[in-house]
């Protein structure tokens, strides 16, 4: 096994997924530059360590930990997507509900979140991360996804590829807050 677990902190860490509204949508590489400095400069006035991340064309995977007693990844979220949405063009379609309360229509309203209970449901959610361009069909191969946390870890060697793939899929029936999921 790799050794993800060494960064787990009870009680301080999150999976997160978080959808485009428009699952056709590709905003998220196409402007995957924007995304990091809504990141950024989220990260900088409300901190969170990104402990892994991957970033699909119309969604986040990602596991966050919180500085102790400050929990609240809700104005995280909400800080990031505002500030993304800002710097797109106004092109999307807006719900009628949303344009009225001065809303864009980029992002999903909710998102998914997880606290990570133990050890082994952070390996999990790690697994999970790195595998999602493969699971997705955009890659054959986690290497191959250049929007993944995958190529700053250290803590994965070459050979256990192979058992990332063989992990996730024996998780039949977990959830990570996929579109379609029920
Ligand atoms: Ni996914």
């Amino acid at each position: 096994m790799p050794n993800y677990r060494r960064l787990y902190r009870p009680g301080g860490c999150w999976f997160f997924t978080v959808n485009l509204a428009d699952r056709q949508a590709t905003l998220l590489t196409d402007h995957i530059d924007l995304l990091r400095d809504a990141m950024r400069e989220t990260n900088s006035r409300f901190p969170f360590h990104i402990d892994a991340i991957v970033i699909l064309p119309d969604h986040i995977h990602t596991i966050w930990t919180l500085p102790e007693g400050h929990h609240d990844f809700s104005v995280r979220w909400r800080r990031i997507k505002a500030l993304f949405s800002k710097r797109m063009p106004k092109t999307e379609w807006i719900a009628p509900n949303r344009r009225s309360r001065g809303e864009r229509g980029i992002w999903q309203r909710r998102f998914w979140e997880q606290l990570i209970e133990d050890d082994d449901a952070y390996d999990r959610c790690v697994d999970y991360i790195y595998f999602n361009p493969v699971a997705h069909g955009y890659v054959q191969t986690i290497a191959e996804w250049p929007h993944s946390s995958f190529h700053r870890d250290r803590r994965i060697e070459e050979h256990e590829l192979s058992e990332i793939r063989q992990r996730v899929e024996a998780m039949h029936d977990a959830k990570f807050g996929e579109r379609g999921e029920v």
